[in-house]
């Protein structure tokens, strides 16, 4: 295998105690690329990725576990290069870290860095569905969003004009949030570029409420406004794993007013969701769809680390036949959100976003599958 091979080169050109300038990694068609100043210095070696020349690109890959320890180097994504900006990027994971729009348990603040600490354990290949990222799409870790703590509307300002330079370079955005407020600002961007977008939102609840306690913008409102300003192409929008104690006792029928197809989770349980993804495929069709993926769609048992738990969730199985579901579509952007570390001491809540944001990588446009 390619990686495998890199990774003895890596080992070669490395060598057992410094790390070496370039010389074997250029000779086997291989570059450096982050910033790299030719130390004989351990540390530095954790810090840099190579990227490998192939059908005119550089793709970035991640140094393996197999010869650089998981434990080492800054905590991106993945381990992938940070870059400051999307440019030259087929898709990128951002950072959004917010909680100022939570209703109940705050901390999702502080999911992106834990999100990134646990994607350590993050390896280069899908065993499951055999697909192969890093040789497929320039990704990097382009940072968070530089929030306003202190101000939900500003912050939400910021992440729209963020989001339009992302976009605008036609990068692909892999969100790590951060409230569910997000996807309102990033669904402005991605509609600005895209027109309505179909949409498949995974969350224990609709996340379509009108006002709360005043106020319109908070994570319980996003796809209320969305609709609202026509960023959604509503026959397009599917939600699955809604659940919970309801304001009303037909809580979601402003959403199927809309043209949305509502899954609740009783719909759900004890199932495959491969036949349900099948006719979400179906609906979607081949125009743009974004992916809004709450953890909170999970029962809290196994990502207990989220603001507004509810029981009997889906469970990591039927959050990966769904993200896999979507083979195929034209995604336009993803996010994972909701994950407060606070809440699970046991970080494994950030560990299955990690490996639910690669599962959305693996199924961008493009992707080669062995
Ligand atoms: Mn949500």
């Amino acid at each position: 295998m390619l990686l495998r091979h890199f990774g003895k080169v890596w080992l070669n050109f490395s060598g057992p105690r410094f790390c070496s300038k370039s010389e074997a990694c250029v000779s086997r068609g291989i570059a450096l690329t982050t910033a790299h100043s030719g130390q004989r210095n351990d540390r530095r070696k954790t810090q840099i990725t190579c990227s490998r020349g192939m059908s005119g690109k550089n793709y970035n890959v991640p140094p393996s576990a197999e010869f650089v320890a998981r434990v080492s180097g800054i905590a991106t994504m993945g381990k992938l290069p940070y870059r400051e900006t999307a440019e030259g990027l087929d898709a990128a994971f951002v950072g959004v870290p917010i909680d100022t729009g939570t209703s109940n348990r705050p901390g999702a603040r502080f999911g992106p860095r834990q999100i990134r600490s646990e994607s350590a354990m993050l390896r280069a290949y899908n065993s499951g569905t055999r697909a192969a990222p890093y040789e497929s799409l320039v990704v990097a870790d382009i940072g968070d969003v530089n929030v306003n703590v202190y101000d939900l509307k500003d912050t939400c300002k910021r992440i729209r004009e963020a989001y339009h330079k992302i976009l605008a370079t036609g990068c692909i955005p892999l969100t790590m949030g951060g409230d569910h407020t997000i996807a309102y600002p990033i669904l402005q961007a991605v509609a600005a570029k895209h027109g309505p977008v179909g949409l498949i939102h995974v969350d224990a609840h609709a996340d379509t409420s009108d006002v709360v306690l005043g106020e319109k913008i908070g994570h319980g409102t996003p796809f209320r406004r969305c609709v609202e300003e026509g960023l959604l192409d509503c026959k397009r929008v599917v939600q699955i794993g809604l659940r919970g104690t309801g304001y009303s006792p037909d809580a979601y029928k402003w959403n199927r007013a809309q043209g949305f197809r509502v899954v609740q989770v009783e719909e759900c349980w004890h199932k495959s969701l491969v036949p349900l993804m099948a006719e979400v495929r179906a609906q979607i069709g081949s125009g743009p769809v974004y992916l809004s993926f709450d953890i909170d769609a999970l029962d809290p048992a196994y990502a207990p680390g989220t603001g507004t738990p509810e029981i009997a969730g889906l469970t990591p199985i039927q959050g990966l036949e769904i993200i896999r579901g979507c083979r195929g579509l034209n995604l336009v952007g993803c996010d994972l959100v909701e994950v407060s570390p606070p809440y699970d001491t046991t970080g494994n809540t950030a560990l299955t976003a990690a490996n639910l944001l690669f599962e959305m990588m693996c199924v961008l446009p493009n992707i080669k599958y062995y």
